[in-house]
């Protein structure tokens, strides 16, 4: 299914390493520099169908993260959108025999839709979201840990058509007794022994206005690479809840403890305390990963890039959070000393990414160090250091941009 494994060198040189051209990356692809040395190098630009060239991590299962550059608008092209997959066994999946199961053990009426009646029967809603995997920017922690070793581009934003999952339940009659409900999609486990990837959500998760089953991304039927011909779209939490090739609803009156649920995607109980509770799933020592935490990307500058006196610089890029919404994005020039408000982009929801841009000129003598802190609507502010956790997860320290003045 997978294209010829091949560089595709001197395609597409994105911008940002033209502006650059003493970048040793030049040929390929900006990738961080904290990454891993194997990572950046085996991290080329290759092309799987359907989708431009981006940055492979791996083949099998399929991960390929955005190059930055596309980071600059605030929406993520449908051909440019990461993809992440734990399984395999990833079935080109039919719209026509394609079918939607919902049931469980707290279900009062188990329901089954084909595609055009799910359409149909609910109402049509659309949400522009922010999907970021949990481990984006995991090959950015120092020490290293183990897991896909993504970059910056693990995630996307989009808009999203589909149903409400709530109009679903209810159809379907949650019990006084459901504590979860769970989700499985049409890939498999290639290699026997590893677990199928299903996942829950709590009750009141699953019945939040933003929680869809969405069938369009940017007013296009959903790539087959992002979970055509339905996926889940959970508003404000991480990409390991959005279940592509969506396949079965499950209403629980007990908590899912498959492997996908635990031990993988948790973090240290506490480490992070802004994040929303998942209480059926939390133990003394961690709980699972749940909203993305406040955070920025620059996408118009670098580290170690090369600019001239008295020249203009545009420090600009794209701002999220768990869906407080952005209030502010604070730009320092000067390594933190000062800071100033960089003027936010059009607003398209509290979901979604917000632009932001702050223009200075470099001044004689200085040595600019660029700093960006995003705040939400709740007073979160990215964090000054690193959070370190076992799985590499919510990594949001501020960057410092070093400018070199030639
Ligand atoms: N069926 C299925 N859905 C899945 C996954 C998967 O492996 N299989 N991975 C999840 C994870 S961890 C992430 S980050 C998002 C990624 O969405 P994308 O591939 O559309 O970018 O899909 C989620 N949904
Ligand atoms: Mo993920």
């Amino acid at each position: 299914m997978l294209g010829r494994r091949r560089f595709l060198a001197g395609l597409a040189v994105p911008a940002i390493s033209s502006l650059s051209p003493a970048s040793s990356f030049a040929a390929k692809v900006w990738q961080p520099p904290e990454l891993p040395e194997g990572a950046i190098e085996e991290g080329g630009l290759e092309r799987i169908a359907g989708k431009v060239p981006l940055i492979k991590r791996s083949f099998r299962p399929p991960n390929f993260e955005t190059p930055l550059d596309y980071f600059r608008d605030p929406i993520t092209r449908n051909d440019a959108f990461f993809v992440r997959y734990h399984l395999s066994g990833i079935p080109e999946v039919d719209a026509k025999t394609w079918r939607l199961k919902i049931g469980g053990d707290a279900a009062r009426t188990p329901l089954e839709y084909d595609l055009p009646r799910l359409r149909k029967e609910f109402e049509s809603v659309d949400l522009v979201a922010v999907c970021q995997c949990s481990g984006n920017r995991r090959g950015m922690f120092q020490p290293h840990v183990p897991g896909v070793e993504w970059g910056v581009g693990a995630m996307g934003n989009a808009r999203w058509t589909g149903v409400r999952l709530r109009d679903v339940l209810q159809k379907a009659g949650v019990g006084d007794n459901a504590v979860e409900i769970a989700f499985n999609g049409a890939d498999m486990p290639a290699i026997q022994g590893t677990p199928d990837f299903k996942k829950s959500l709590p009750v009141p998760r699953a019945l939040d206005d933003t929680t869809l089953i969405a069938f369009e991304m940017n007013g296009k039927p959903l790539p087959h690479w992002n979970g055509f011909p339905a996926r889940l779209i959970v508003g404000g939490w991480t990409g390991t809840y959005w279940m592509k090739h969506l396949t079965e609803i499950e209403i629980r009156s007990k908590p899912l403890s498959e492997f996908w649920m635990t031990p993988a995607y948790r973090i240290p109980a506490g480490l992070f305390p802004t994040v929303d509770h998942f209480p059926t799933q939390e133990t003394a020592a961690n709980q699972p990963i749940t909203d993305i935490v406040v955070n920025s990307l620059v996408t118009s500058i670098h580290d170690g890039q090369r600019v001239t006196r008295g020249q203009m610089v545009d420090v600009a890029g794209v701002a999220w959070d768990g869906g407080r919404g952005i209030r502010d994005v604070e730009v320092s020039t000067d390594g933190g000393s000062s800071w100033v408000l960089a003027q936010l982009g059009k607003d398209l929801g509290r979901l979604s990414f917000r632009t932001f841009m702050h223009k200075f000129r470099v001044a004689a003598g200085d040595a600019p160090v660029v700093m960006v802190r995003a705040i939400n609507q709740r007073g979160d502010v990215q964090s000054p250091k690193l959070i370190l956790n076992p799985a590499g997860y919510h990594h949001n320290v501020i960057p410092r941009i070093r400018l070199e003045v030639a």
